[in-house]
């Protein structure tokens, strides 16, 4: 059948010129659907004579079958390409500059404080930390403070209400401690402390305090030396560094005395910035507990003694890297900060 044979080159023309799936369905619908061309066929056969239907018949489903064996062949290439075209698309180029992983560090203060707590750990104190707001006995009262003491005043202190503030320093931290425990013991209490200050290079309104507290029999001032003396030659790694005492006063601590090193700028050679040509740094303050103090807190002053002292590690942080101005700690610079890593 010559009609039949052109319509078989003309399907196969066009199955095989399919340019994607819904194109090719098309053409399925067009040459084998319910009123597709052979389909069409297929109904006519009735209108032959008899003797000429199975012929014909088998002429029509022979082209069927070829059709659809090349509609079948074409969709298979035509998923294949497809799903290459996805592939490639979605490729990873691992020939690509991978992407940077930036690796934080650690605040140089929280290093600062990571080193002292190290310190005083190895020689037997245990950290202890507590709240930051606090009641106005445990951070004035209990420590001695009398009730007009300038300290106290509006100006100096984040008052929350009559009663309640922000703690001026980790003292009532170890005021608890005393409160709670039987001595003896020996404690650092690391932590945030907040006055009102007008923020300049060596004043910010937060910042941050490590007070030290030994409680102990026949616990003295010599202790208070050695253990000081030791701490700072550990804390600024120098065996030979001078440390010196000087008399001063501290409504919690009596005798008091204000810890000085020698310049860790000029090593006491003068003319210096950071010591102001003095020669000497004032790092710590110091004492024996005062026994009114103890007393307030249900120590016994006749039996046990002990001798407490209080640093600032902002301060320290900044004379260990050179840094000049206390703000470059809360800017959050990582210019500054990436240089701690
Ligand atoms: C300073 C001064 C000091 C204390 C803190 C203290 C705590 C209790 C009892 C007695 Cl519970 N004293 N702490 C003693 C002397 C000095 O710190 O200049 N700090 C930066």
């Amino acid at each position: 059948m010559q009609e039949l044979d052109q319509l078989q080159q003309a399907a196969l023309k066009a199955i095989e010129g399919a340019i994607d799936i819904p194109a090719l369905e098309q053409y399925r619908v067009d040459y084998l659907g319910k009123k597709g061309a052979l389909t069409e066929r297929l109904k006519m056969l009735g209108q032959l004579p008899v003797a000429d239907r199975p012929a014909a018949g088998a002429e029509i489903n022979f082209v069927k079958g070829v059709l659809q064996t090349a509609i079948l062949n074409r969709r298979g290439r035509l998923e294949r390409a497809a799903l290459e075209q996805q592939q490639k698309a979605q490729a990873i180029d691992v020939t690509l500059p991978g992407r940077n992983v930036e690796a934080g560090s650690l605040h140089p203060v929280t290093k600062v404080l990571a080193r002292i707590e190290q310190f005083f750990a190895s020689i037997g104190y245990e950290v202890v930390e507590g709240p930051e707001i606090e009641d106005d006995y445990h951070n004035f009262e209990a420590l001695n403070l009398p009730r007009h003491h300038p300290a106290r005043a509006m100006h100096d202190t984040f008052y929350l209400s009559d009663s309640l503030l922000l703690r001026t320093h980790t003292s009532p931290v170890q005021v608890r401690v005393m409160e709670a425990r039987k001595p003896p013991y020996r404690i650092i209490c690391p932590g945030r402390v907040f006055r009102i200050d007008t923020p300049d290079p060596s004043h910010l309104p937060m910042f941050h305090q490590v007070e030290g507290l030994l409680i102990d029999e026949r616990s003295s001032f010599a202790d208070l030396k050695g253990t000081i003396v030791e701490f700072l030659r550990v804390f600024f790694e120098n065996n030979d560094l001078q440390v010196r005492f000087r008399p001063s006063y501290f409504p919690f601590t009596e005798p008091s005395a204000e810890v000085d090193v020698q310049c860790v700028n000029c090593l006491g050679e003068g003319q210096c910035r950071v010591c102001g040509s003095t020669g000497w740094l004032e790092v710590m303050g110091s004492g024996m507990v005062h026994p009114r103090v103890l007393e307030m807190s249900g120590i016994d002053s006749e039996k046990y003694t002990g001798f407490a002292f209080g640093m600032g590690p902002d301060r320290l942080a900044m004379l260990r890297y050179g840094v000049p101005d206390l703000r470059y700690f809360i800017d959050n610079d990582l210019r500054f900060l990436e240089k701690f890593s």
